[in-house]
Formats: structure tokens, C-alpha cells, sequence
């Protein structure tokens, strides 16, 4: 048992300094960014909820998939990329030093890049030249630009990523033999997985897309664009996902006055992701033809193995929030929830995620059985699926993180008037989410389409039974803007007015009572070549076989 002497913990948290203030500024660049995606994304999205409710037309001739595009690239790309480098700057410079000169300016250069790749793209959904959605699914086609400023937020990613690294491996430098810092850990393993993940979608974009859009090329080849984009998809949302993980084991902890239930147990789900969240992209693609239904099948049992880590996540939770309402005095079985700090918004906002997070998790395991797809596909069940994960476990998670990381980097508080606020901002978010996502669910499973601009359909007997859920998603789009303005002014206030202090960046203790960690955690090295085996195994012959067998090819379509 106990091989982690109260001492070391101690020694670990008298080391925790507040952040750097150059690296504090890198930190919030990214915030500031991330949040004007928020604002305009987010009334992208208010209007579309009114479109589809059928009681608004959008004026000045704006196109509803231009608003679509809008809000799936600001929210789904631009605000978790640049919250997440923005997250992992502040956690690695915390837990695991300050970043050299060096690796700050690449930090900087990585923003740049990704900054400037946003406004490329943004320029060209604005101009109406590039409504092609998050997805951007050819045949569709965009103008050039788009997809050059796309590639260069990837590109910048990865140099924001490098900077990480290169802090991590001085950090392995300096401490041989001694395991990483919990936090530090993972980011590492969150870069690697991204790392990976995105060389499907360079690929797609480099080769297929951009010379086809320039006009290089006439056609492109629909069935291996949409593969190579769905090899980085489905990793992609774990790329939102396990931030909102860093923080519910290594934060959230601390925030309750409790212990990380296992070190080696939070290591191993992370590893688990980093192996399986790339090899299982054909998961969205169970209903396209070209693919024989055994690579397609193989993908699915991998898909399950990727939940295995959530599961494990689940259960350590709980175990965190159980000992520390007993340690409370709480009893019962589920009495000692009630001890829990429920007026502390830094736990509260992602403990909501967390309850979210079941009934989104367990949509997602509808959703990858392959025969329960061709019931939801394409249907807006999806759409309900995602505003549960990413849009509320994950966003709800980033709303707590930002209530205590954004005065911890600009040295002021969380007063008692924000942390209040922040509360009703998480139950207006989670009931508006609420709303709109059980109406979205409800109705894909009438039929109801995703992507789709029209509510009537001209009549037909069938849509009239969705009308009532799309005017509750329209409630519940409505309520979600109003959280989002109530965001935006705490938000505001913590970074220029609430009175100056020092607001903890918290990272907890393991509990005294976990194992010690096994050094094979750590070694990357066989990791990545078994993820690298496993993307072979999974994606080799379904690619030879599509380029092999391959039409024609299709020509761009601009019908918007
Ligand atoms: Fe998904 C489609 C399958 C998780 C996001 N997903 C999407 C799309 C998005 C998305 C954006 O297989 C649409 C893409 C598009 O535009 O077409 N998804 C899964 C599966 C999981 C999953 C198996 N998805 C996510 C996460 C996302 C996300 C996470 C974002 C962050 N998804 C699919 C499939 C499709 C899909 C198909 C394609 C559908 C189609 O046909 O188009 C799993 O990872 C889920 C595992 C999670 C759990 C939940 C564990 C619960 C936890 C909370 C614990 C709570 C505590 C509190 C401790 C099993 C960890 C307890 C306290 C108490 C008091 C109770
Ligand atoms: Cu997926």
C-alpha cells in the first residue's frame, strides 16, 4: 500500500508557484480569442435555433449554412483549440516549470499561426465563399483560402504542441527516473494523440482539397477525403475531451479538499485514449458504401475499447467524491453527496458536465452499435449527442476552469458576486442545454435531419411532428445565449475588474492510500508504436481498397 509518503505530496505543493507572468500572458491571448469565438459562435447559433423554429428569416440575404459554418467552426475548431493551448500553457508552466525563452517564443509563433489561420478562414465564410460547414465535406468546395487557413491552425497547433513537448522533455532531463507530473503527463499524451490524429486531416487538405479548390485538379476522390477527415474526427473530440479530464482528476480534487483516487489509474485511461482514439474514425461512416462492413466492424470493437477509459474515469470520480463526503461526515449511500461544496462554482460547473456526461456517453455507445447508427445517422440525434459532450461536459468544465485560472493569471479574485454568477450561468447552460439537446434527441429519432435549413418541408405530414421540438430547441438556444452573455461579463470583470489578489491554480494530491505508479505509464515510446500498429491495422487496406477501386472522382459543387 501507501508508497507515496505524505512528505513528497507536501514537497510537491510547497513547489506549486503562481504562474509566471509571461507565460500568464501567453495563457490569456489564447482566452481572449477563444472567447470572441464564443460570442460570435454562440449568435450564430442563436439564430439558427430561430431559422429552424420557423418563425424567423434570416435578412440581408445571409445564407443559413453560412451561419451554420459559422458556428460550427468558431465553437467546434477556433474556441476548444485556442482554449485548450491556452489551458495547457498555464498547466504545464505550473506543474511542470516555466517555459524557457525559447520555448515561449515558439508558444507565441504557434498562437500567431493559428490566429492568422482563423481570420483566413473566418474572411472566406464571411464572404459567403465557404459554407461548406465544420465538416467541410467535399463535394462541396470552398475557396482556397479556407482550407489554407484551416491547415494553418493545424499547423500552429503543432507548434504550440512542440513547445509543450520540449518543456516536458527538459523537465525529463532534469529529473531522471522520476515520473512526470500528473498534469504535466497529460498534456503530453494529449499533444501526441492530436499530434497523430491530424496528419489524416493535413493530408485530406494538402493533397485532395487545396489543389482541387485552386483548380490544380478537376475531381476529388468523396469516399477517401471523408476517411482521412473522419481518421482525425473521432480523435478530435477526445482532443476536447481529455482537457475536461485533466481537470476532473487533477483539479477538481483539490477544488473539494479531497485526493486523486489513483495516479496510475488516471494515467492508464489517458494512455488508452492516446491508443484507441484514432484508430475507429470509420464509426461516422457505418452508413457510407465503398468500405466493407468487416473493416467497418473491426472499428466498432475498437470504438467500444475507447469508452473502457471514460468508464475507469467514471468510476475514480466517484470514488474522489465518495471518500471526501465521508471524510466530511457525510453517510448513507448517497447521503454524503450533500457535503460536497455545492456554492463553489469551480466545482459545481464541472460537476454538472459530469452528470451530462452519462446520458451524452451513453448516446455515444448508441450511436457507434452499428446497427443503432442506421436509426441516428444524419438524423439531429447527433446534433443532440455532441451538445451534450463537447457543447455541456466539456464546455461547462471550461466555463469552472476559467472562473479560478483567469484571475489566477491576471492576479485578481473569484469574488463572492462572480462565483454567484457563475452558478446561475452554469444552470442557465445546463438547463438550456438540457432543453435543446432532449428535443434534438426526441426528434432525430421521428426523423427530424441534421445540416437542414428547411422546418416544414413544404407541408409534409411527417415534419409537422417535429415542429413542437424545434421550438424547443429555440427556447433552449435562446437561454443559452443568455448564459453566454452572463459568461462573457464574468469573464470581463475577472480580467480587468475584481480587486487584485492571488487565486489558487489548484492541482491536488494523490491519495495516500494509491499504488505506486508503474514506470510503463511513462514509457512512450511502446505506446506509440502500438498506436502507429493499430492505425495501420485499421486503416490500411480500407485505404488501398478505396484508392485501388476508386470512381471517377467528383467535380466541386458551390450550392449554396
Ligand atoms: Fe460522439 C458523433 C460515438 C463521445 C462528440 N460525437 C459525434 C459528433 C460529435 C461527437 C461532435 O459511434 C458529430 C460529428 C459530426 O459532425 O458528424 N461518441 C461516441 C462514443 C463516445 C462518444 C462511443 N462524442 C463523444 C465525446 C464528444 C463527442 C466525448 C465530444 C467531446 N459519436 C459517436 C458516433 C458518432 C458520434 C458513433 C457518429 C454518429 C453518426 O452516425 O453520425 C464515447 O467516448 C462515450 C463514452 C462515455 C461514457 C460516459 C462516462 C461518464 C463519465 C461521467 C462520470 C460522472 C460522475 C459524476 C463521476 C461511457 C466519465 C457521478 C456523480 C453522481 C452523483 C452520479
Ligand atoms: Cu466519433
Amino acid at each position: 500500500m501507501s508508497e507515496q509518503p505524505i512528505e513528497v505530496n507536501e514537497s510537491f505543493r510547497s513547489k506549486l508557484k503562481k504562474i509566471d507572468a509571461r507565460d500568464a500572458k501567453l495563457s490569456m491571448a489564447h482566452l481572449y480569442v477563444a472567447f470572441i469565438a464564443l460570442f460570435l459562435g454562440g449568435l450564430a447559433g442563436l439564430l439558427q435555433v430561430l431559422v429552424r423554429s420557423g418563425s424567423f428569416e434570416l435578412p440581408w440575404g445571409i445564407n443559413y449554412y453560412q451561419v451554420l459554418t459559422v458556428h460550427g467552426v468558431l465553437l467546434g475548431l477556433i474556441l476548444t483549440t485556442f482554449f485548450i493551448f491556452g489551458f495547457q500553457t498555464a498547466a504545464m508552466s505550473v506543474a511542470v516549470g516555466t517555459l524557457s525563452s525559447n520555448q515561449r517564443r515558439l508558444g507565441w509563433i504557434g498562437f500567431w499561426v493559428m490566429t492568422i489561420g482563423t481570420a483566413m478562414a473566418a474572411v472566406m465564410v464571411l464572404l459567403n465563399e465557404a459554407s461548406v460547414l465544420y465538416t467541410f465535406y467535399a463535394p462541396l468546395q470552398a475557396h482556397w483560402i479556407f482550407y489554407a487557413g484551416l491547415a494553418l491552425v493545424v499547423v500552429g497547433s503543432w507548434i504550440a504542441a512542440l513547445s509543450e513537448a520540449l518543456r516536458w522533455m527538459k523537465w525529463r532531463k532534469d529529473h531522471p527516473k522520476q515520473t512526470t507530473p500528473l498534469l504535466g503527463f497529460m498534456v503530453v499524451c494529449n499533444n501526441l494523440m492530436w499530434f497523430i490524429a491530424t496528419i489524416g486531416v493535413a493530408t485530406e487538405v494538402l493533397f485532395q482539397l487545396l489543389p482541387w479548390s485552386l483548380g490544380f485538379v478537376d475531381r476529388v476522390d468523396i469516399l477517401l477525403s471523408r476517411t482521412l477527415f473522419w481518421s482525425f474526427g473521432h480523435a478530435l473530440v477526445y482532443f476536447w475531451l481529455l482537457p475536461a479530464y485533466m481537470i476532473w482528476y487533477a483539479i477538481v480534487p483539490q477544488i473539494i479538499g479531497g485526493r486523486i483516487f489513483s495516479d496510475a489509474l488516471a494515467r492508464l485511461s489517458f494512455i488508452m485514449f492516446v491508443l484507441f482514439s484514432v484508430p475507429v474514425g470509420l464509426h461516422h461512416q457505418l452508413t457510407e458504401p465503398g468500405v466493407d462492413g468487416s473493416w467497418k466492424f473491426l472499428q466498432v470493437v475498437l470504438t467500444m475499447m475507447v469508452v473502457i477509459p471514460s468508464l475507469l474515469t467514471a468510476f475514480s470520480l466517484f470514488a474522489t467524491f465518495e471518500l471526501r463526503g465521508r471524510e466530511l461526515g457525510g453517510k448513507g449511500i448517497f447521503a454524503w453527496l450533500k457535503k460536497l461544496p455545492w456554492h463553489d462554482v469551480r466545482f459545481f460547473a464541472p460537476f454538472i458536465g459530469m452528470l451530462v456526461f452519462i446520458p451524452g456517453g451513453a448516446g455515444g455507445i448508441v450511436n457507434a452499435s452499428y446497427q443503432m447508427n442506421q436509426l441516428i445517422h444524419n438524423t439531429i440525434w447527433v446534433t443532440g449527442h455532441f451538445h451534450l459532450t463537447v457543447a455541456t461536459a466539456v464546455m461547462l468544465t471550461f466555463f469552472g476552469a476559467t472562473y479560478w485560472l483567469v484571475p489566477h493569471l491576471t492576479g485578481r479574485t473569484l469574488t463572492k458576486e462572480m462565483n454567484k454568477l457563475g452558478i446561475i450561468q452554469t444552470i442557465l447552460w445546463a438547463l438550456g442545454m438540457g432543453i435543446m439537446s432532449i428535443s434534438m434527441h426526441v426528434a432525430g429519432l421521428m426523423g427530424a435531419p441534421r445540416r437542414s435549413s428547411f422546418s416544414d418541408y413544404g407541408g409534409a405530414e411527417i415534419a409537422k411532428t417535429w415542429l413542437s421540438y424545434q421550438i424547443a430547441q429555440a427556447v433552449g438556444g435562446t437561454l443559452l445565449f443568455i448564459a453566454i452573455i452572463l459568461f462573457l461579463y464574468i469573464f470581463i470583470k475577472l480580467c480587468w475588474a475584481t480587486p487584485k489578489g492571488h487565486e489558487e491554480f489548484p492541482i491536488a494530491l494523490v491519495s495516500d492510500h494509491a499504488q505506486e505508479t508503474p514506470a510503463i505509464l511513462e514509457n512512450f515510446k511502446l505506446w506509440i508504436v502500438i498506436l502507429v500498429a493499430l492505425v495501420l491495422i485499421a486503416y490500411t487496406y480500407p485505404i488501398y481498397d478505396i484508392i485501388s477501386n476508386a470512381p471517377l472522382g467528383s467535380k466541386g459543387y458551390k450550392l449554396w
